[in-house]
C-alpha cells in the first residue's frame, strides 16, 4: 500500500512538471496607419470598435433592411466587422460594393448581389479580405509563442459554414487564455460577446486576415 501511494505521488509530481504552467505572453503589434487620425492605430481601433459593441448589440437578428443597416442594438456576425471598421475610419459597404461592381467574377459565390446586404455576407467579406488584406496562418497552436504571435488583436477570422446553416466571422481579441490562444469578439446568436471560441467554434477556420488596407 505504502509503495502504491509513493508511485501515485511520483506520477502526480511528474505530470505537474510536464504540464505547461506558465502563461504564454505575446507581444501586441501596432499598425503604422491611423486612418481616422484619433491617435489610435488601425488594429487597436478595429479591436476597440468591436469591443464597444458588447452590451450595445444585444440581439441577433437576420433581417434585411432596405436602408442596408440593422438597428444599433442588433445584427449578425458580419455586422461586428463593418461596425468595427467604421469606427476605424473605413466604410466597408462602400469598399465591397465598389469591388463587386468592378470585379463581379470574383464574387460568384454570391449569386444575388444586392447593395443592401453585400457587405453583410461573410463570403463577400472573405473574398474582399483575401484580395486586399494580409492573409495569415489559419493554424492555431496553443502554447506555441511563434504561432500565436501571428494571432493579434484586431485580426479578422472567418469560419466554414455550419452544415445547412450559418457562416461565421469574428474579430480576434487581444485577451488570451493562459495557453496564448486569443479570445474572439463575435455575435453568434446572443449579441456581441468576447469569449473563448477561436478553437471552439464548430467549423474550421477558413481565413485569417489583418487589415493592412488604406
Ligand atoms: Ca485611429
Amino acid at each position: 500500500m505504502k509503495r502504491f501511494i509513493v508511485i501515485i505521488i511520483i506520477v502526480i509530481g511528474l505530470s505537474a512538471c510536464l504540464s505547461p504552467s506558465k502563461k504564454i505572453e505575446i507581444q501586441p503589434i501596432r499598425s503604422p496607419v491611423d486612418k481616422d487620425g484619433d491617435g489610435i492605430d488601425d488594429f487597436g481601433d478595429i479591436l476597440e470598435g468591436a469591443r464597444v459593441q458588447i452590451g450595445v448589440v444585444t440581439e441577433y437578428e437576420t433581417g434585411y433592411y432596405t436602408d442596408a443597416y440593422p438597428p444599433e442594438n442588433s445584427g449578425v456576425c458580419s455586422d461586428v466587422i463593418w461596425r468595427a471598421l467604421e469606427s476605424t475610419g473605413y466604410d466597408l459597404k462602400e469598399m465591397i460594393d465598389a469591388d463587386m461592381a468592378a470585379y463581379p467574377d470574383d464574387y460568384l459565390s454570391d449569386p444575388t448581389p444586392d447593395q443592401n446586404i453585400n457587405f453583410r455576407r461573410v463570403r463577400n467579406i472573405g473574398v474582399f479580405l483575401a484580395k486586399y488584406a494580409k492573409s495569415l496562418t489559419t493554424e492555431v497552436v496553443p502554447w506555441d509563442a511563434e504561432n500565436l504571435s501571428e494571432w493579434q488583436g484586431g485580426d479578422i477570422v472567418t469560419y466554414d459554414q455550419i452544415e445547412g446553416g450559418l457562416w461565421h466571422i469574428a474579430i480576434v481579441s487581444d485577451k488570451r487564455n493562459d495557453d496564448g490562444t486569443p479570445l474572439i469578439i463575435h455575435n453568434y446568436g446572443y449579441g456581441v460577446k468576447e469569449d473563448n471560441y477561436l478553437l471552439n467554434w464548430p467549423t474550421e477556420i477558413t481565413g485569417h486576415y489583418r487589415w493592412e488596407i488604406e
